[in-house]
């Protein structure tokens, strides 16, 4: 038996040629924005890794096939489809066995790149821990799954539903490298600043991939976390958020959502109490991040 596997053209293309590739994650489309900016978001966010010299590879299991890349008409496909299943690191290989469709998360997207030999990954936010966890239990695959697969993964820091303080932790007690970019404060997703400082900074996008690299050549398994402030201009700051979490966390509780669902549900709650406002941040960070992975795969590629 072969790990089904799918290239796109230009994926292969990129490979056999040497050129910098930057992986995207399909949870963001299928369970984190709403049809059709989903469907937008992702092309943009595609277009915008070519603006910058590198190939973008959007990760998603098709009837049972794990694509490493996808075709513009499978994407449009993905975005509209319901019921399709979120995968990360405990579901992947049943979906590819029943031959079904699913999203990949971060800790999944990360599995999947890693399996290509893509080293860097360009999302929204990670999955962490969730407030109210010393309860529910409910800490994202995500931190264990930095911790094992070395994908250096870009993102706006963890999403601000979270549990912050508690999420830096744990990612410290997994040895994962959390990397504040160009700034000292650890970023909230749709704000710039959580209040916290990060444990480390990082300017230049070559000596993020060295610190990569060198970790592999030190024994250490397991990637990076590299947190990229959302621009000024997108931002809504953490006072102006923090009500509207909290209400979005009261609806969910109310509801008695739980496990997969919570984050589906409180991203989509935020929605509708911004108006559509926390949608444009999250474009906006998320084709941010876009920009600096292409720029840590450039690296990557110079080493
Ligand atoms: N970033 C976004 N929107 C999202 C996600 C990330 O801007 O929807 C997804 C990612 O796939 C991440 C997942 O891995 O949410 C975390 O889910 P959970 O909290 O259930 O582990
Ligand atoms: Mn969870």
């Amino acid at each position: 038996m072969t790990i089904p596997l799918h290239f796109c053209d230009e994926v292969k293309a990129a490979r056999d040629n040497g050129k910098p590739i930057v992986a995207l994650e399909s949870t963001i489309i299928t369970h984190g924005m709403p049809y059709p900016q989903n469907v937008e978001t992702a092309r943009k966010v595609e277009a915008c890794v070519r603006d910058c010299g590198a190939v973008p590879a959007t990760i998603a299991v098709i009837e049972g096939r794990l694509h490493i890349g996808l075709e513009a008409a499978a994407l449009n496909r993905l975005g509209q489809a319901d019921n399709v299943a979120k995968l990360s690191r405990a579901d992947m290989a049943a979906c590819l066995a029943a031959g079904k469709t699913g999203a990949t998360t971060v800790a999944a997207t990360m599995i999947a790149a890693h399996l290509a030999g893509i080293q860097t990954f360009a999302t929204g936010g990670i999955g962490g821990v969730h407030r109210g966890a010393e309860t529910s239990f409910d800490v994202s695959a995500d931190l264990y799954e930095l911790a094992q697969t070395p994908v250096t993964v870009v993102a706006a820091g963890v999403k601000a539903i979270l549990d912050i303080p508690k999420t830096l932790e744990m990612l410290e007690t997994l040895g994962v490298p959390v990397i504040t970019h160009a700034q000292d404060d650890f970023p909230a997703f749709w704000s710039r600043s959580c209040g916290l400082p990060g444990p480390l900074r990082m300017d230049d996008p070559a000596e993020i991939a060295q610190a990569q690299v060198l970790r592999g050549q030190l024994g250490l398994p397991g990637g990076q976390l590299v947190a990229n402030p959302v621009p000024a201009e997108s931002e809504i700051p953490r006072q102006e958020m923090e009500p509207i979490i909290r209400q979005a966390l009261a609806d969910a509780q109310a509801e008695q959502v739980n496990a997969k669902a919570v984050t589906p549900f409180l991203l989509q709650r935020i929605f509708e109490i911004t108006e559509g406002r926390s949608l444009r941040t999250n474009i906006a960070l998320v084709l941010n991040n876009a920009r600096l992975a292409a720029a840590i795969a450039h690296a990557f590629c110079r080493l």
